[in-house]
């Protein structure tokens, strides 16, 4: 049989094809997900608290304040969906619990916003189908107790530190140079919202947030908005509560708050990564319900925020991949916006693709081995057992006493008896 001989130049082009395409091929296939994390703020909501002069009362919201809407289950439904399509070759599509981990703050429109983003993660395939007529299966969501919510709520409470942190902050001249042109209209708002103006503490970060975020909620739901609530001044409002989310976690001493806010995520999630590039557990992903606040005091603490305030269902991913050279690198991703791709985020200092070590040696500033000591707060215990030191000093002196006036009385009596004689 003859064999086709192509001319030196075909060969040469046809050789460089086969090594490009070698050289492809192993660049893609060997580069491998290993874990992921997410952090999602929970879908739309009611307001949570009221203004005195708002017109629309708690009882006009089917379910009162702080719930979760039908638009915000969607919300969650639809990033559920978005996740399985993304981790269609990694997660499995039938629910591991081996696999899958997800735990919420304990809220109900956080919690709920896990159910919705559970039932588009994992509707039920083949076996575990249990009700033809209902493709939903139930997930287990882990709810971490208010009190103990040292994972997921922020700002994290409790930090004396903190709190004089806060107070520096609204004094601190970038602050300052920052809220002095809407001095006046903070005074109009505080006016028009009914609150006294002797007592401005419209000023306070969370006021003019709740102001802006009741009407915003008004508003998406098509309730009237009171006539000063003009297109202007809710954008000034969006403009001053996205200030205060910044200034809440950063602008002042960002490193110091970050360590005692942040940084704490950081360093939970961090852990979580390296166990899963050390350990041959088989968790392939963990995800958090958490809020507003909590994505912004992640993305503060790793110099990745982009000054706008996380709408609702944004989603922050972290996913660790294993190199072709064995070495684990970290991604990180934003999912602010539903109708494009997450945009890829760089952390300062690394490459997008950063290496695991670097990535911690990198926020090793912002993590602390001892957030109660950082924050200043009394050692409970040290306390009890300095009081209890103490009593068994004042026990010690007691006794000494006791026995010195015994003494003194037995020598006493002892003299009078020998008088008596
Ligand atoms: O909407 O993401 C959000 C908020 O964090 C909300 O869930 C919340 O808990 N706000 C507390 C403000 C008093």
């Amino acid at each position: 049989m003859g064999v086709i001989r192509l001319p030196k130049p075909a060969r040469i082009l046809c050789f460089s094809f086969h090594i490009i395409l070698i050289l492809l091929q192993q660049t893609t296939a060997e580069r491998e997900l290993k874990f992921v994390v997410t952090v999602f703020r929970h879908g739309d909501r009611t307001p949570i608290v009221t203004f005195p002069n708002d017109i629309h009362k708690e009882s006009e919201w089917p379910q009162g304040f702080g719930q979760l809407t039908k638009t915000g289950m969607q919300q969650l439904f639809e990033l559920g969906q978005y996740m399985r399509k993304r981790y269609s070759s990694f997660l499995n599509s039938t629910y591991n619990h081996k696999e899958f981990y997800i735990q919420s703050t304990d809220y109900d429109r956080t919690i709920m916003s896990a159910q919705s983003f559970l039932s588009g993660l994992f509707p039920p395939t083949s076996s575990q189908i249990w009700n033809p007529e209902l493709l939903w299966q139930p997930i287990p969501v882990h709810v971490s107790q208010k009190s103990t919510d040292q994972r997921l709520y922020f700002p994290l409470s409790d930090c004396p530190r903190f709190d004089e942190l806060q107070n520096e902050t609204q004094t601190c001249s970038e602050f300052q140079n920052r809220i002095q042109p809407y001095m006046d209209f903070l005074e109009t708002v505080a006016v028009n919202a009914g609150f006294e103006i002797k007592n401005l503490k419209i000023l306070d970060n969370f006021q003019i947030w709740n102001i802006y975020d009741t009407l915003l909620c008004e508003d998406i739901h098509n309730f009237t908005l009171p006539v000063w609530a003009t297109k202007d001044v809710i954008n000034k409002m969006k403009t001053l509560t996205e200030l205060s989310l910044l200034s809440l976690f950063g602008i002042y001493k960002t490193e110091e708050k970050s360590r005692l806010q942040g940084g704490v995520l950081v360093n939970n999630i961090l852990n979580s990564i390296k166990q899963a590039a050390n350990s041959s557990k088989q968790r392939k992903m963990e995800v958090y319900s958490a809020h507003d606040t909590t994505i912004g005091a992640l993305q503060i603490a790793l110099s990745i925020f982009n000054g706008k305030l996380p709408p609702y269902a944004a989603c922050q991913l972290f996913e660790l991949y294993q190199e072709s050279s064995g070495q684990y690198s970290i991604e990180m991703y934003y999912r602010n916006d539903s109708s494009r791709d997450p945009y890829l985020l760089t952390l300062p200092g690394c490459t997008s693709s950063c290496p695991l070590e670097k990535f911690a040696e990198l926020v090793s500033p912002i993590i602390t081995e001892n957030w109660s000591k950082e924050c200043g707060k009394k050692d409970k215990m040290k306390d009890i057992f300095i009081g209890f030191d103490v009593a068994i000093g004042l026990l010690f002196i007691f006794d000494l006493v006791l026995l010195f006036l015994l003494y003194h009385y037995g020598r006493c009596r002892r003299r009078n008896n020998y008088q008596d004689i």
